[in-house]
């Protein structure tokens, strides 16, 4: 068969199919160099505005400002070159969120925070929101007089409503560590009293809700006291639990400001629940990770928990360095990636260093999810109008302003040069 079909051709036809073969060819190779040409042209200008960020990440004052305008006028003009027929709304989001996911070099960034190291993770930040947020904290810290004024109206905001009866009743009292964080009626984690040590439900423990109403992100509570000690295994239980933050030593200045609510080595017995520790992984002298196995032994179901333990942060201060607490929250979040569960958030309390701790993490989350609008403050009262107390000083709201700074400088940079 093959061998016939040359023989079926004369002369004419084989010179005209060789003419189409050509054009064809170099038809091929023109198309190819126009789109390597354009593909080049692209690139250059997609690098130059990712220099640009970089160096407005670094940069100060005015040449930020002006920095930043011209980035912006060249973003316009990137989307309307890149869509000249009229846009609808549709078609905005998806080209600022294709904008903002193209400089994000997803594989190596996930391949190289498997080995924990220290590059933020993942991220589709919109970038417009990330250099608003570095202007506004920019301004925050010159500005001494706008964060004094800043704190005193989140002072004097008043959560509605603020009920704390059933913290004060005479069988729960004796369960809270601190007389001025007690939980609100309306917000606060439950126990199912029939599986209670003491038939009760209550724990000076508040669900912590982000963006979905349903199921909350994060469990703020106090450090466990000796007595609430299997209160707290079975709010971990019952919540599903597999990450706790411990944001506290157990004791500072001889004050007690946690119970040790886990065995040192092998396993203890709170009530119903098995705690078993399986590793404990010092990672530098400022936090460690302890790995538990906890056991029901009313169902024999089993479950892994790790506790992060950040061990020199002290009560109504700030960390020493933000880096090490933000290198600290990547862990976490590395670890809980994927999950639906609330984090357990503890200090002593469960408001200074948790609230301060929290809001970091809830306003560093949206502006990964790609949030094009951030209100650190209003953030601040919607944690306050769930738990009394949220972040204490104006030294710890500062020191979360200046956290999410240095993150979102820090995803800034990351992109590709
Ligand atoms: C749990 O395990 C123990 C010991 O193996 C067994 O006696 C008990 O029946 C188990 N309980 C349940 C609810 O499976
Ligand atoms: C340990 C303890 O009892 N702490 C406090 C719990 O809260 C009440 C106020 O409702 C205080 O009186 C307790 O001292």
């Amino acid at each position: 068969m093959l061998k016939q079909i040359p023989l079926k051709y004369n002369q004419a036809e084989s010179t005209k199919f060789l003419i189409l073969t050509v054009i064809s060819i170099v038809f091929i190779i023109g198309v190819l160099v126009a789109s390597a040409v354009i593909y080049c042209m692209r690139h250059r200008s997609h690098h130059k505005l990712k220099e640009k960020l970089t160096r407005l990440a670094t940069d100060t004052g005015s040449e930020a400002t002006a920095t930043y305008q011209e980035l912006c006028r060249q973003r316009m003009a990137v989307r309307t070159s890149e869509r000249p027929e009229p846009m609808h709304s549709s078609r905005i989001n998806s080209v600022s969120s294709q904008f903002s996911d193209g400089p994000i070099p997803s594989p190596s960034a996930r391949s190289s925070t498997s080995s924990w190291s220290e590059e933020p993770a993942h991220s589709n930040m919109d970038i417009s929101t990330g250099h608003m947020i570095l202007s506004y904290m920019e301004d925050h810290l010159k500005n001494k007089n706008r964060l004094d004024k800043e704190w005193e109206a989140l002072c004097a905001y008043q959560a509605e409503p603020n009920a704390c009866t059933i913290a004060q009743r005479d069988g729960n009292a004796r369960k809270n560590r601190s007389n001025a964080v007690l939980v609100y009626d309306h917000s606060r984690i439950t126990l199912k009293a029939e599986n209670n040590q003491g038939n009760s439900d209550y724990i000076n423990a508040s669900p912590i809700l982000d963006h979905d109403p349903r199921s909350p992100a994060y469990i703020a509570t106090q450090g466990p006291l000796p007595s609430t000690v299997a209160d707290f295994w079975q709010m971990v239980w019952e919540n599903g639990c597999v990450v706790i933050v411990m944001l506290t030593p157990l004791t500072e200045n001889a004050v007690k400001q946690s119970y040790h609510y886990w065995p040192d080595e092998g396993s203890n017995l709170y009530h119903i629940y098995e705690v078993n520790l399986v590793s404990e992984h010092i990672w530098c002298e400022d936090f460690l990770v302890r790995s538990f196995y906890l056991k029901n032994m009313q169902t024999n179901e089993t479950r892994t928990v790790t506790q992060f333990h950040f061990l020199t942060w002290l009560n109504q201060n700030v960390p020493e360095s933000s880096r090490t607490l933000l290198d600290f929250r990547r862990k976490v979040n590395k670890c809980y990636r994927g999950r639906s569960c609330p984090i357990i958030v503890h200090c002593s309390d469960g408001a200074g260093r948790s609230g301060t701790y929290v809001l970091i993490d809830m306003v560093l989350n949206k502006m990964a999810k790609g949030a094009k609008e951030i209100d650190i403050a209003a953030t601040l009262e919607h944690l306050r109008d769930q738990r009394p107390g949220m972040v204490q000083t104006k030294e710890q709201f500062e020191f979360a302003l200046t956290a999410v700074a240095e993150e979102v400088n820090a995803i800034l940079k990351a992109l590709p040069q």
